[in-house]
């Protein structure tokens, strides 16, 4: 026996098997670390946990599996033993605060003369993410024989926001298909919602919203309630909670009412009964998640109410069973002579409007989830109304699903940056954990990036984004540094030199990207209808705002888009800390000079390089660090399996092709109105700007 579990762990060593990339970080590969290995086989041999909950049997299995892959040893439970590891709630009446609800402790302690590891907390809930912890803990290969650590999320909501329609096409979404087969469900449960739920529970995700902030009414007919139920069945026992879309017009278009007026009162009974409707089926159903007037969906603003009636609506309907209402601040029309402005306009006069069960979500930037933003001036400004980050996982403006980008540089640039609202150290992380304000309602979505592609999330590499989401939310003090290597040592490899190339890959995509794309503050380049690859030029569509060119106003004399007071005074959003870093041309740093100037071709950078040429030398950056990562990641061919190796090569393939389209297509356009040559030590454009304009792509996925 010993000697038949000797050669397959030889085996598996030396002959790196192929993977489809299905099992994401929860591979739990053999530890490879012989002193490790030992300890922990010895904590994990006896294990006790007491309790039957599902979510017992739940961490029974996992730490089942845990220890078969990674120890290769079958641990014995015994639910009374004083053992290797004891699992257990916190029986005591009162409760330990220092854990709440989801928080853990583990400690390693000595039981008559054994040493013993010991998760206590105060739900089921906190154990299973406990046990999650200890099981990272040993996938990273960290020692666990001196641990004393309690651990609570720093987030109440830490959600998932699918855009996934009723027909199965995810809006924007570059994996397939949803992975929500509403044909088939409540009868048939698909083992990806299994997994799916065991994934989200690993990383500490506690809320799904299911269907598309674009939303269709239907999903709150009874048919549709059976279908979520069975849904919320499944993940209930991993902590998660279902949240729906809720479509404003929904009691005109199900409800067969003539309007759909927040302060009707039939609408408003609608609501509640529908609701009533909702929470005898799913008892601790979420609560809603709202696009209104946006884009075209409907709104309280078609009956000339503003966004506190609608929200305050929905949140009296939901406040008896004690859920919440995520209202989004994704807002912007035509009449505005900046967007950048608008969402700041409409929500800042409604701030201690809002009922307290309501969240107002707010994507990072004041546009729309491009490459680089300024932080939204909303989350300085709304100190009565709690503010929910919304991130984008998927990465609809990132290069899609072809891309390799790492967020979390991202996401911490937006947390980190400090918005002065109550002096210094007022971060956007403060403002989002509700500590600036005071507030226990609080939490970060991420739109997801999950499609039913075999590997999830169509590019291995784009995992790491929805696990940084989880870790992010837990604790947003984690660097993107800790969370990379984390990732990779359960994804890739434990192998120090493969851990320092990939990882250094991942630091640098985010702003390889932003180089190759959209450099020194430009933005929304991109082109229209399906975002993919470059269309500066873009002046065809009916609203100005939805044209590249409104963005980079580009002429003779320079470029950029001015938001000082000679401008559209955008600026003054911001507290006047935050002004005086970007008011003045001369000081405001380089990658948001044109977020908020219109700055001469001949404007001196920092470099001493001048526009003109720093743009030139930002897009060679960009292509010249893409070339790099293919380097990079060709140097430890025989590090990582073929079957993922080869995926990864063959997209970074294509990213240098795309970073090249980009940037030629980019710097031809712009040179029209610069009238400058591409200095010579660049890489000169091998085709006219005609040729890229010709350039259609019309049937990229994710419309
Ligand atoms: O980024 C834009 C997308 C739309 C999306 C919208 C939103 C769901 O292009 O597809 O619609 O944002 O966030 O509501």
């Amino acid at each position: 026996m010993k000697k038949g579990l000797f050669i397959i762990c030889i085996l598996t060593a030396s002959l790196i098997k192929a993977e489809d990339g299905y099992d994401l970080w929860l591979r739990y590969k053999p530890v490879e670390n012989k002193l490790l290995l030992q300890s922990y086989r010895s904590f994990l041999k006896d294990i006790s946990v007491s309790g039957n909950s599902a979510t017992i049997q739940i961490i029974r299995n996992e730490l089942l599996k845990a220890s078969r892959g990674m120890l290769a040893q079958i641990p014995v439970f015994n639910a009374t033993g004083n053992k290797g590891l004891i699992i257990g709630n916190n029986k005591k009446e009162k409760k330990n605060v220092a854990f709440g609800q989801e928080g853990f402790a583990i400690n390693s302690a000595t039981l008559a003369g054994k040493p013993v590891i010991n998760i206590e907390a105060n739900t089921d809930i906190g154990l299973l993410y406990g046990v999650f912890h200890l099981i990272r803990l040993i996938q990273t290969e960290q020692p666990i024989s001196a641990l004393n650590m309690i651990s609570q999320p720093k987030l109440k909501l830490r959600l998932l926001n699918h855009w996934d329609n009723l027909n199965r096409t995810v809006e924007r979404g570059y994996a397939g298909f949803s992975i929500w087969n509403w044909h088939t469900l409540p009868g048939y449960i698909d083992k990806r919602y299994i997994d799916y739920a065991r994934t989200n529970a690993s990383i500490g995700i506690n809320g799904t919203v299911l269907t598309n902030v674009n939303a269709n009414a239907v999903i709150l007919t009874g048919p549709y309630l059976e279908k979520v139920k069975a849904l919320a069945d499944v993940f209930r026992p991993y902590g998660i909670k279902v949240y729906l879309t809720a479509r404003f017009s929904a009691p005109i278009e199900i409800g067969r009412l003539r309007s759909a007026d927040p302060l009707n009162d039939s609408v408003q009974n609608w609501w509640k009964e529908k609701i009533k409707e909702i929470y005898s089926v799913i008892p601790d159903f979420g609560g809603f998640l709202v696009k209104a007037n946006s884009e075209g969906q409907p709104g309280p603003q078609d009956y000339k109410r503003n966004h506190a009636d609608g929200a305050n609506m929905l949140a009296d309907a939901v406040a008896p069973f004690g859920g919440i209402v995520m209202w989004r601040a994704f807002v912007y029309n035509p009449e505005s002579n900046d967007r950048f402005k608008q969402a700041y306009e409409e929500f800042k006069p409604l701030d201690g409007k809002f009922r307290n069960n309501v969240l107002v979500q707010v994507k990072n930037g004041p546009i729309d989830f491009q490459p680089r933003e300024p932080y939204s001036p909303l989350f300085g400004a709304m100190h009565h109304t709690p503010l929910m980050m919304e991130f984008q996982l998927t990465q609809e403006y990132l290069g899609q699903g072809t891309h390799l980008v790492y967020e979390a540089p991202l996401f911490k640039e937006v947390l980190n940056a400090d918005t002065y609202s109550k002096g210094e150290g007022s971060t956007v992380a403060k403002v989002v954990d509700g500590s600036l304000d005071n507030f226990s309602l609080n939490g970060m979505a991420g739109v997801s990036n999950i499609g039913n592609d075999i590997n999830w999330c169509g590019h291995p590499f784009a995992q790491a984004n929805w696990y940084t989401l989880g870790r992010l939310s837990w604790d947003h003090h984690l660097t993107s540094e800790q969370i990379s290597e984390e990732w990779i040592k359960q994804t890739f490899s434990k192998d120090k030199k493969t851990i320092g190339v990939i990882k250094n890959i991942m630091l640098h995509s985010h702003e390889a990207l932003v180089n190759y794309m959209t450099p020194i503050g430009l933005t929304h380049i991109m082109y229209n209808g399906h975002h993919y690859g470059p269309m500066p030029w873009g002046n065809t569509l009916n609203r100005p705002d939805w044209n590249p060119v409104y963005y980079h106003k580009a002429d003779s004399f320079g470029i950029g888009f001015d938001r000082t007071a000679k401008g559209t005074n955008a600026l003054v959003q911001y507290a006047v800390e935050v002004q005086n870093q970007f008011n003045d041309i001369n000081k405001c740093p380089d990658e948001y000079l044109l977020w908020f100037h219109h700055a001469s071709w001949e404007h001196k950078m920092h470099s001493g390089r001048t526009l003109w040429h720093e743009l030139c030398y930002k897009y060679n950056t960009g292509v010249d660090s893409v070339r790099s990562f293919i380097d990079q990641w060709n140097s430890i061919e025989n590090k990582i399996d073929a079957e993922r190796f080869r995926q990864v090569q063959q997209l970074l393939n294509i990213q240098l092709k795309d970073a090249i389209w980009w940037r030629n297509a980019c710097l031809l356009y712009f040179q029209t109105y610069s009238k400058k040559p591409i200095p010579s030590t660049y890489e000169q454009p091998d085709k006219p700007l005609e040729y890229y304009k010709s350039i259609r792509i019309l049937y990229a996925p994710g419309n």
